[in-house]
C-alpha cells in the first residue's frame, strides 16, 4: 500500500453538507470504498459540470509534489487507486463464480436500478429533485435549468428503453432487484454474528459488490425524490436497511442515520471541505449557471430580468412584475419540424412556457 503522506484525495461529492449522505448512490459506494480501506479522504462540493466526465463524484488525487490527477467514474476510479497502491484489491482472492456474482450484482444496480431510479426520481417526483440538484439557483431560474434537465433525462432514458416501459413494468423491474438483493443479504446475516457487518458475497469481508449495494441501499431512503422506492425497501426489505445500518456504525458514525429526515446535522468531527464551496455565495451561482449551461443564453437573459426586477422592487417603483418567459425549446420545433402540437412527447414535456404553467397548472 502507498503511504497515506505521499498524496492527498480530495473527493468531490457534488455537495458541501458534511455528516450527510449525499442523495447519489454512486458518492456514497465511493465513500464506502475508501474507508472500509481505510483511506483518508478530503470532501469537496463541487458539481456534475466540473468533473472530468462531467458526473459526480470525482476525485483528485494530489501527489507530494503538488501534482494532481484528476479521476472520474466509481469503477475506473476504484481500479486506479488499486493499480497506484493506495486502495487493496479486495476481489483479487474472488473465485470465478464469486466474481462472476460481484460483477452482475453491480451492474444490475448501477445499469438497470440506477435508469429505473432516474425515472421515479426526475420525472415522476421531478419538483423535489430539481429543488435539491437546484437548491442554489433562485426561481425562476431553477424552472428553465430544471425543465431543460428533465426534458434531457427523458430523452436518455427514452433512448436507453426505461422511457418505453410501462409504470407497472417499471415497478416490477425496482422489486425484482431488490428482491433478488434481499435474497443473498438474507443468507449472508444468516451467518453473521449479533451486530455484526454481513456482506453480499456471504463472505467475511467485504468485497467491490458492497460498495454498490451500500450506495444504493443508503440512497433509496437518503434520497427525498424516489418516495415509492424508500417505502418498498424499508416495508418489504428490513434486512437491506439492517445490511447498511450496520455498515453505517462501523464506518459512517460520523455520518447522520441515513434513514433520517433531511436536517441540518452537525458532525461529531471536524471535516476538512476543499475550497470550491468556499467561493462567495454570488460567485457560487454564477458558476453554476454558467457551467450549466455555457451557451444558454435565455437562461443569461433570465437571470439579468431576474436582477432587473429584483432592482425595480426594491426601489418601491413596481409592486408586481411578471417574471420573463420560458421560451419554448428550440429541439421541440427542430423534432417536431415545426408541429410541436402533434408531437405527444414534445408537447408533454416542452408545451408550456413558465408563465402559462403557473396559470394553468391543470393542463400543463
Ligand atoms: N458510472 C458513474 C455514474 C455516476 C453518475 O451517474 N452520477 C450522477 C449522479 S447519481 C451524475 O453525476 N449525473 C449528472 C449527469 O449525468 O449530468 C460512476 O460510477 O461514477
Amino acid at each position: 500500500m502507498a503511504n497515506q503522506e505521499s498524496h492527498k484525495l480530495t473527493l468531490f461529492r457534488g455537495s458541501g453538507d458534511l455528516g450527510l449522505f449525499v442523495w447519489s448512490p454512486f458518492v456514497t459506494k465511493l465513500e464506502f470504498r475508501l474507508r472500509i480501506s481505510n483511506t483518508h479522504y478530503v470532501p469537496a462540493a463541487g458539481s456534475p459540470p466540473n468533473g472530468p466526465r462531467k458526473k459526480i463524484p470525482y476525485l483528485d488525487l494530489t501527489a507530494s509534489d503538488g501534482s494532481v490527477v484528476h479521476l472520474s467514474d466509481t469503477t475506473w476510479i476504484t481500479r486506479d487507486l488499486i493499480k497506484r497502491g493506495v486502495l487493496p484489491d479486495i476481489n483479487a482472492k474472488l473465485s470465478p463464480t464469486q466474481s462472476a456474482i460481484d460483477t452482475a450484482v453491480r451492474i444490475m444496480l448501477e445499469e438497470k436500478l440506477f435508469f429505473l431510479q432516474s425515472h421515479e426520481r426526475w420525472v415522476l417526483n421531478f419538483e423535489t429533485m430539481r429543488d435539491k440538484v437546484f437548491s442554489q439557483v433562485p426561481l425562476p431560474q431553477r424552472d428553465v435549468v430544471g425543465e431543460k434537465t428533465k426534458n434531457e433525462i427523458i430523452q436518455k432514458l427514452d433512448l436507453q428503453g426505461t422511457g418505453r416501459f410501462t409504470d407497472a413494468e417499471r415497478w416490477e423491474s425496482i422489486e425484482e432487484i431488490w428482491t433478488a438483493i434481499d435474497g443473498l443479504l438474507q443468507e449472508s446475516k444468516a451467518k453473521a454474528g449479533d451486530g455484526e457487518c454481513f456482506w453480499i458475497l456471504g463472505g467475511s469481508e467485504p468485497t467491490e459488490a458492497d460498495a454498490t449495494v451500500f450506495g444504493y441501499s443508503v440512497s433509496s431512503q437518503a434520497c427525498k425524490s424516489g418516495p415509492k422506492s424508500a417505502q418498498l425497501v424499508k416495508t418489504k426489505f428490513p434486512v437491506v436497511l439492517e445490511y447498511a445500518r450496520r455498515i453505517q456504525q462501523k464506518y459512517f458514525a460520523d455520518y447522520a442515520p441515513f434513514d433520517a429526515p433531511t436536517t441540518k446535522f452537525t458532525p461529531p468531527h471536524t471535516l476538512t471541505v476543499a475550497t470550491t464551496i468556499t467561493q462567495p455565495p454570488l460567485l457560487l451561482f454564477w458558476n453554476q449557471i454558467t457551467t450549466f449551461h455555457p451557451s444558454a443564453m435565455k437562461l443569461h437573459f433570465t437571470l439579468l430580468v431576474t436582477a432587473l426586477t429584483a432592482l425595480v422592487s426594491a426601489s418601491g417603483a413596481a409592486k408586481h412584475v411578471e417574471p420573463a418567459l420560458a421560451p419554448r425549446d428550440k429541439r421541440c420545433d427542430k423534432k417536431c419540424n415545426g408541429e410541436w402540437e402533434k408531437c405527444i412527447r414534445v408537447r408533454t414535456d416542452f408545451r408550456c412556457s413558465w408563465r402559462e404553467r403557473q396559470e394553468k397548472k391543470d393542463e400543463c
